[in-house]
């Protein structure tokens, strides 16, 4: 007498794909770095003060140009630029993405500044 098991075999390869998904945890309960204030850079006698900056990602900056001369704020790379600044102008840039970003003063290329974005 011979017993074959083959069909047993066969019936349990297709038990086991039902593995429920357990649910994702509330993301707004996460730590997330809240909207940060706007930081100030002051353009006074020919520099940017303070000349570096480090602020969260997608945060401002708001540079006052406090100076009796004309600046600008020009990025380096030519991603922005204020324009002509007269005294008692500002301008503001929200910076997205973390990395480090340098500007000058168009008129003064020796006036620099950089923004470091976390
Ligand atoms: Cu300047």
């Amino acid at each position: 007498m011979r017993t074959l098991l083959m069909t047993l075999a066969a019936a349990l390869a297709l038990g086991g794909a039902a593995l429920a998904q357990s649910p994702a945890p509330d993301p707004s309960a996460a730590a997330k770095p809240s909207p940060s204030p706007t930081t100030v850079v002051h353009i006074k006698n020919f520099a940017f003060a303070p000349e570096t900056v480090t602020i969260a990602a997608g945060g401002s900056v708001k540079f006052v140009e406090d100076d009796d001369t004309p600046h600008t704020v020009t990025a380096t790379d030519n991603s922005y630029d204020s324009g002509n600044l007269d005294k008692g102008q500002s301008f503001t840039h929200a910076y997205e993405k973390p990395g480090t970003y340098a500007y000058l003063c168009a008129y003064h290329p020796y006036m620099k500044g950089t923004i470091v974005v976390k």
